[in-house]
């Protein structure tokens, strides 16, 4: 019923040439039917991914967006700008985000409804630190996040929203959840939107993300709740993120 989805965030790492080198594997490689696969470049390698992906079932994403349409924001990069380049999804809220460059709970809703206006997808993340969990606060943290998001969308734009669970503690770490510890807090989340809309619920992609790889992702996504998964390190290798996107079907 739900679609797996394998993104991958490539942060502020890559090249032109790595963006050729995913583009020349993925137009040969054969993927498990149904999965979708989208890989999010720093936005300088957009158009470069756009043609060399063009013959690929690659889909594109953005890091981030501003939460304005256009105006006085140096350095900023908008959903109307991103979407001209063919972008379909965009990572909002991710701990980096929120930890190095301060976005609270409210900036984080204001460029999930940037990405909503200029019909892209946003991907909204999610996850608690290593204290939090210690104090045993994940599902309330967690919760808190996904719900100051999802108390003011209107029905329509739930619909468009995917939800990635990445507890802090295990990104670019090395250290990943286990799987029960993922499936966890995936089921605590649909629990809370079936809170909303049943429906709904049933049909919201949940994508794991903190050092997911080649040997466990398979793992991972054979848990009830997890659809897919945010995955950083291992996207940069070609092959292993072939392998976590084989893995997925
Ligand atoms: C979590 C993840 C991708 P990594 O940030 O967003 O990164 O797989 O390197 O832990």
């Amino acid at each position: 019923m739900r679609a797996p989805l394998i993104a991958g965030n490539w942060k502020m790492n890559g090249s032109t040439e790595l963006v050729e080198a995913f583009g020349r594997a993925f137009s040969e490689a054969r993927l498990p039917s149904g999965v979708e696969v989208v890989i999010h470049p720093p936005f300088p390698y957009l158009e470069a991914a756009r043609r060399a992906f063009a013959s690929t079932p690659l889909g594109l994403g953005a890091q981030t967006l501003n939460p304005l349409h256009s105006g006085a924001r140096t350095g900023e990069v908008s959903g109307a700008m991103l979407k001209e380049f063919g972008v379909g999804y965009a990572l909002v809220g991710h701990s980096e985000r929120r930890q190095l460059y301060r976005e609270s709970d409210d900036d984080v809703y204001d460029r999930l409804i940037a990405a909503l206006s200029a019909d892209i997808r946003p991907i909204l993340c999610v996850g608690e630190t290593l204290e939090e969990r210690d104090a045993g606060r994940t599902e309330e943290v967690v919760l808190r996040q996904v719900g100051h998001a999802m108390a003011r969308l209107e029905p329509a734009q739930r619909t468009r929203l995917v939800i990635a669970y990445e507890p802090v503690w295990a990104i670019g770490t090395g250290r990943t959840a286990t799987p029960q510890q993922a499936q966890d807090v995936m089921a605590a989340i649909r629990a809370y939107q079936a809170g909303y809309d049943r429906d709904l619920a049933a049909r919201l992609p949940l994508l794991y993300g903190g050092s997911m790889n080649a040997s466990n992702a398979a793992e991972l996504l054979a848990q009830p709740d997890i659809d897919g998964g945010l995955v950083g390190g291992a996207s940069l290798k070609v092959d292993d993120f072939l392998a976590i996107c084989q893995s997925a079907g």
